[in-house]
């Protein structure tokens, strides 16, 4: 074993980072072993918690340049989305909270503010640092405070509208900023470009290998001043063939261009940073890097380069060590299929997320009937009211999270022209490890404002395809079907079925009406078994359709004691406020207890850690439910059973 391959096995140099000082004080050979000693720790500790391993080795030697040339926290280091900052938290000392990535009570797969003053941004929605950066410059600007602003936007994310705004916006202000173009062509898949057919488009794309080899002869003529700022995003992510002989780029819009630059050079990578950092306005250095670099098994992974296994997985191969087991993303996907196969109108649209939503499989049969629009969602809606208007019926599946970017768009551009799109919102309610911002917990409480727009919830792989079945059959308003994240929930046959709403278990008792949403079909029956114990009767109904709220939900509420509701979302605005403004519209005065989401930031954990924290178990609805339906009435009379409640009225 050679001196160097000892030292990176050991992590020496590493271990010697506490801050980005340490780092600052290398020599170049020494950088070159660190990266590599980033590389073994990053796919080490990655591989026991899961987490963006593609990304974060792309960015090795980026991140370290960026570190030497600024002096953060004075400076202010910006990661778009903010998935590839995991270098940026090893180099500002939180190497020691990498055992616990994404764990509950660990350090979060984010920039985070309360880890770390070197953490700014922490939404980690896609296409924001740009703007960001450019507030953050005016108001330094303003202040009259010297401090740089840096933020790196990767290729995938520069295909969100946001971005091209604030490149507006930063070359008409003209404050000194640098954007980092983190190019690796990449998106989840290849950045737009499509799918089965351009799954591997990338490495073959002569452009971008040219680039590799010839960066450094490049960086030789920059920076280049020139062409609009279309051409050169548009180069950008062609690969980068256009931009590889710029002349008069930016021109128009103001902002100086540097590169293409070798994003693995850390030497190249200063010296571009630090022409930048003297020029005094705004400038793009463009860093072509590839995702997943120096680890086989992510380089060589064409669906999406391990962008983000969620779970751990095995060093040598890649793969997760997990079971497989049948997600409820596999149950759409399928089925999406299934009705394609019977409907020509109905096509799909994924914002660069055709692998994790499940429209790829649509795609792979059906190339010409999916659009991958780029990380785009507002422009996915409005696309699709387009696709409507024009005689299909658009399935767009995003994660829940996401859609809330085109609430405007789902309002007026779909839901105002009566047109027939259905929205599948995958990973809804609490989701997990990524922490708060990519909760889908707001998605019945926003769009359930909208007028026309239906919602369902199934509980079930078999609910899920019935529903969103129905969703595809209605041709004069918007729908949506959201369903968790995670592996399909056991069926759950219904006992019947009243309007919409399916009854799940009854008994000869009427107390409590359980309205158990979604996936939480399961938890209801286990809170019925529980108050049978109790003595008390439990009605568990899943209304299928939660907006409008059915007619046969206040039906049924009328009949019972107690009425509760559970689900994964927001409270406010949520299932249960809409059932007791409905209750109320129609005079039922029976009490109701809502359960679910508080309209709160909640950090990251297991789906499961995160619901028992809010007590959102079978036990601790049991209990409260116990409770409260005994305090209501100590001696409990026997209301009437809902039907000959409505003969009533
Ligand atoms: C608004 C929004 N939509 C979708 C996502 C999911 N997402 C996370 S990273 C990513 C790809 C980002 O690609 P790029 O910016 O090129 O960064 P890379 O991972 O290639 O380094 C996507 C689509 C997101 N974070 N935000």
């Amino acid at each position: 074993m050679s001196v160097e391959e000892d030292t990176v096995n050991q992590g020496r140099l590493l271990a010697t980072v506490r801050g980005p000082q340490d780092v600052k004080r290398m020599s170049g050979e020494q950088l070159d072993i660190l990266a590599a000693e980033i590389r073994d720790f990053l796919i080490a500790k990655v591989s026991r918690t899961g987490g963006h391993v593609g990304p974060n080795l792309g960015v090795v030697e980026l991140t370290l340049a960026m570190h030497r040339v600024f002096d953060s926290p004075r400076d202010r280091l910006l990661f778009d989305t903010g998935h590839q900052a995991y270098v940026h938290k090893i180099v500002t000392g939180r190497q020691d909270g990498f055992d616990k990535l994404r764990q509950r009570g660990g350090i979060s797969g984010y920039p985070n503010q309360a880890e770390s003053e070197h953490d700014l941004i922490e939404n980690s929605h896609a296409s924001t640092a740009l703007s960001y950066a450019d507030g953050l410059a005016k108001a330094y600007a303003l202040r009259g405070e010297k401090r740089s602003v840096v933020a790196v936007v990767g290729d995938g994310a520069l295909t969100g509208g946001m971005c091209w705004e604030a490149l507006n916006n930063i070359a008409t202000s003209g404050n000194p900023l640098v954007i980092v173009v983190n190019d690796n062509g990449r998106s989840y898949s290849p950045t737009i470009g499509g799918l089965a057919d351009h799954l591997s488009s990338l490495r073959l794309n002569p452009g971008y290998e040219k680039v590799l080899d010839t960066v450094k002869d490049a960086l030789g003529n920059t920076p280049f001043v020139g062409k609009p700022m279309y051409e050169v995003l548009h180069a950008v992510k062609k690969g980068i063939k256009d931009a590889v002989a710029p002349q008069a780029m930016f021109e128009d819009l103001g902002i100086k261009y540097v590169g293409p630059v070798d994003g693995h050079d850390v030497a190249a990578v200063e010296s571009a940073l630090r022409a930048a950092k003297n020029f005094g306005g705004p400038v793009i250095v463009h860093a072509v890097t590839r995702k997943g670099y120096g680890y086989r098994p992510a380089e060589e992974d064409e669906a999406d380069c391990l962008h983000g296994p969620g779970s751990a997985f095995d060093i040598e191969t890649g793969k997760l060590l997990a079971a497989p087991s049948v997600k409820w993303t596999h149950v759409f996907a399928d089925e999406l299929v299934a009705i394609a196969d019977e409907r020509p109108d109905v096509v799909g649209i994924t914002a660069a997320m055709a692998e994790p939503t499940g429209i790829a499989k649509l795609a792979r049969k059906y190339p010409e009937r999916v659009y991958d629009v780029g990380i785009a969602e507002q422009h996915a809606a409005t696309s699709a009211a387009g696709l409507a208007l024009g005689g299909l019926h658009p399935v767009v599946a995003v994660y829940a999270t996401f859609l809330n970017r085109a609430f405007d768009q789902v309002l007026l551009d779909v839901a105002m022209h009566r047109l027939p799109v259905t929205f599948v919102l995958d990973r809804a309610g609490i989701t997990g490890p990524d922490g708060p911002s990519h909760y889908g917990m707001w998605d019945m409480s926003v769009f359930g404002v909208v007028p026309g727009l239906r919602i369902a919830a199934p509980r079930d792989a078999v609910t899920l395809r019935e529903e969103l079945r129905e969703a595809v059959a209605v041709d004069d308003a918007p729908t949506i079907v959201r369903f968790p994240t995670g592996t399909v929930a056991v069926d759950l046959p219904a006992l019947r079925r009243v309007g919409p709403v399916d009854v799940l278990a009854e008994s000869a008792r009427t107390d409590v009406l359980l309205v158990a949403v979604g996936a939480f079909g399961q938890l209801g029956m286990e809170v019925a078994v529980r108050l049978a114990e109790h003595g008390y009767g439990v009605t568990v109904v899943d209304p299928r359709w939660v907006r409008p709220v059915p007619a046969e939900l206040v039906e049924l509420a009328a009949g019972h004691r107690l009425v509760v509701t559970v689900e994964d979302g927001v409270r406010v605005g949520g299932v249960g406020d809409a059932l007791a403004q409905a209750m109320r519209d129609a005079d039922v005065r029976v009490p109701l207890k809502d359960l679910g989401v508080p309209a709160d930031w909640h950090p990251h954990g297991t789906r499961a850690q995160i619901l028992a924290d809010l007590g959102l178990t079978a036990q601790d609805v049991a209990r409260d439910v116990t409770g409260w339906i005994s305090g209501l009435d100590a001696q409990p009379v026997e209301p009437a059973r809902p039907d000959e409640a409505a003969a009533k009225n």
